[in-house]
């Protein structure tokens, strides 16, 4: 399509906000299938994804100062105060190595105190061995949140979508709790965002390939967000402990969580039709706002995840999502076939320019 500049822009280009501070949080190890490798959530991974953007057209834009006393609608202030200061408490206690949990209170052990010191800390805030902290996490989540509540203030304040460039990611992220690569949780802080400026009913929809444990948690007793997930199913897939169809939410939320677990090795027949079901609920539901928890993990070669998407499928589910015809904040999660997370994640976007 050419464009001239007598001509009204037939396509418009959608805002993607951007931070370079994503880099900073970068060199780190996971415990992955019984070694520490070097994490599948890289930096190149968004570097990938802004050049994508760049080409399809879209116009790139840095997140604002939001304050971030906004993190605490969604998080824990003990929470947050923890994670800005690990990787310096673990220093200045003379560690070396990668600050990574080794123990958890599991079953039996006591849920009621937070121990004092940095290795009982990690493991009571922590929930998996896969998500190390380095130096500049902190300012990495923290820009991350703020890309995603500026694509959030971007679409109250009348885009039809705008889209975040998250890294780390956030979905795994709960109120008080870490893990699977993410922090801070940038979806759940979207969707508060447009709560907190008066959307009445918002709806996060996740399709990345692994269940959005930490949106499901933060919004669980919560009817004024309904959240949907189509995922790889959790008595195989990655993260295990939630995500099953029997959680449906509960006290005010009950029927307000919508979990659409797929067997691994799902391929696209079988996403369509969980991604119908999930657009009917939400239909029914009837949002003023949607926040989409985009993963592309569910790519046929993505290195930790197993359905069987193409790349041409990236676009359908771009206009399944803009079919809704809601206000849409697009949020980035997973995806870790380096190769193609560009083309994909341009895929779905093209949809809501169209
Ligand atoms: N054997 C996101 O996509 N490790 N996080 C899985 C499976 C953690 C994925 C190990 C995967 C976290 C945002
Ligand atoms: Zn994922």
């Amino acid at each position: 399509m050419r464009r001239s500049a007598t001509q009204p822009e037939v396509f418009p280009r959608m805002k993607a906000v951007y931070s370079p501070l994503h880099a900073r949080h970068d060199g780190g190890v996971e415990l992955y299938r019984g070694r520490l490798v070097p994490t599948f959530e890289t930096p190149e991974r968004a570097e990938i994804i802004r050049a994508a953007l760049e080409a399809a057209g879209h116009e790139l834009l840095p997140p604002r100062e939001i304050p971030e006393s906004r993190l605490l609608r969604v998080h824990e202030p003990a929470f947050v105060e923890f994670l800005r200061g690990a990787h310096a408490r673990w220093q200045s206690e003379g560690r070396e190595g990668h600050v990574l949990p080794s123990g958890f209170p599991a079953r039996g052990l006591r849920q009621d105190r937070r121990p004092a010191g940095i290795s009982g800390s990690l493991g009571w805030f922590a929930f998996d061995a896969s998500t190390p902290i380095v130096a500049g996490t902190w300012d990495a989540a923290l820009a991350a949140a703020r890309c995603a509540m500026t694509a959030a203030a971007l679409v109250h304040e009348g885009q039809r979508a705008a889209y975040a460039l998250c890294r780390p990611p956030g979905h795994h992220a709960a109120r008080s709790t870490y893990g699977g690569y993410c922090y801070l949780n940038n979806a759940a802080l979207a969707a508060q965002y447009l709560v907190d400026e008066g959307r009445r009913r918002v709806c996060v929809i996740d399709v990345d390939y692994h269940h959005g444990n930490g949106t499901q948690e933060i919004f669980w007793e919560r009817d004024d967000v309904l959240f949907v997930s189509l995922h790889g199913d959790p008595e195989t897939e990655y993260p295990w402990f939630l995500g099953y169809a029997d959680e449906r939410g509960a006290g005010r939320g009950a029927g307000h969580t919508l979990n659409l677990p797929l067997p691994a090795g799902s391929g696209w027949e079988a996403y369509r039709a969980a991604l119908d079901a999930a657009l009917a609920a939400i239909r029914a539901y009837d949002p003023e706002a949607l926040v989409v928890s985009l993963g592309v993990d569910t790519f046929v070669s993505d290195p930790i995840s197993s359905f069987k998407l193409e790349g041409r499928h990236y676009p359908l589910i771009g206009a399944l999502l803009a079919g809704l015809g809601l206000p849409t904040v697009v949020v980035q999660e997973g995806g870790y076939a380096v190769a193609e997370i560009g083309a994909n994640v341009a895929g779905v976007l093209g949809a809501f320019t169209a």
